[in-house]
């Protein structure tokens, strides 16, 4: 009942997914400590497959209970500026060229909010290249809890921080193994400020500016936004504009998730009209970008979404280690 009440759901038609295989191989053995993991050791193998870089669900979930740590990263507080400068040095450490980009935005309740979008670029000098993007603010109210909780700002370990978490993993492994393609990390401000009875340009402040001010070299090939991607037993379905403007990149994103055996968690399923980040990349930086999100057209978003239990404790490994196994297999087949 609550949750879907803004949202235009729409019945979910199955998609024609181009051959996705089910091998159902296991997943990539992970390491458990609880600290960062090791670099890679260089591959020993003499043959010519290459083998792929380790994701470490345990390095992810460090990085989210870090962010979680400054407090919610809600604009304008010292916990939000913290935190810029947590991924900005993250990033460096992982080699990427950073750049913070700075933009003034006016929330709906006419607060005025400075933004900052924290681009991160691995390897520039390769021509060919993807993006990957997550909204690393928290929303200022826990809007869908008890009245009580209202003005209390959401931690968002999954809803902000799970997405960056995922990434900046990632970021580590390519510092380790370089990829055939350069990547382009865009950690996007002032996602979650918007107006759950208003307008759908209320939400996602930085990727609209980021996506009429986009200053990369070189234009990536596509992008995918991580959005809730650390939820238990997740649902990650085909918002429309996924499917709309970048098909062919949704087809080889499940095809690989399936390949690695999470079709009950990657399904070829339409969802609904989802007013998110990559509605913004895809109309005005035109670069054909998925959204991996959890929404299930019954239950809706996870269960702590937009609420005070949106913390680290409620972080599944399982999730991350899906998501960022399907991740290092798309981006090192590339
Ligand atoms: C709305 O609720 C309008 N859009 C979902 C996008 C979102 C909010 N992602 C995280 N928080
Ligand atoms: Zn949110």
């Amino acid at each position: 009942m609550r949750k879907l009440k803004h949202l235009l759901l729409l019945s979910a038609t199955m998609l024609s997914l181009a051959a996705a295989s089910c091998r159902n191989e296991a997943p990539v053995v992970q390491k458990t400590n609880s600290q960062e993991a090791s670099t890679n050791e260089p591959s020993k193998e003499t043959s010519t497959a290459k083998r792929l870089p380790t994701f470490s669900a345990d390095s992810a979930l460090l990085y989210i209970r870090q962010q979680c740590d400054f407090g919610a990263r809600v604009p304008n507080t010292e916990a939000h500026e913290k935190c810029a400068d947590y991924l900005k040095s993250k990033l460096t450490q992982f080699g990427a060229e950073v750049q913070m980009q700075k933009f003034e935005a006016t929330a709906f309740d006419g607060t005025k909010i400075k933004g900052t979008n924290i681009i991160g670029s691995i390897y520039p000098e390769k021509g060919t290249r993807i993006a990957l993007f997550s909204h690393w603010d928290s929303r200022p109210f826990s809007d869908q809890d008890d009245e009580k909780y209202f003005r209390t700002p959401v931690m968002g370990a999954n809803d902000g921080a799970s997405g960056v978490g995922v990434i900046l993993e990632l970021a580590r492994l390519m510092q380790s193994q370089a990829p055939n393609v350069g990547v382009d990390i865009v950690f996007l401000d002032a996602e979650d400020c918007g107006n759950a009875h208003g307008d759908e340009e209320s939400w996602c402040l930085g990727s609209q500016y980021w996506s009429l001010n986009t200053q990369l070299p070189k234009k990536p090939t596509y992008g995918i936004l991580l959005d809730m991607v650390g939820g238990d037993n997740p649902f990650f379905g085909v918002d429309n504009t996924s499917a709309q403007y970048a098909l062919n990149v949704v087809n080889k994103v499940w095809s690989v998730a399936n390949s690695l055996g999470y079709s009950k968690y990657f399904l070829n399923r339409t969802t609904t009209q989802m007013i998110d980040d990559h509605v913004f990349i895809n109309r005005d930086a035109k670069i054909p970008t998925i959204d991996i999100l959890d929404f299930s057209p019954t239950r809706g978003f996870p269960q702590v979404w937009h609420t005070h239990n949106d913390t680290p404790e409620n972080i599944s490994k399982r999730t991350l280690e899906m998501v960022g196994n399907t991740l290092t297999n798309v981006i090192y087949r590339e």
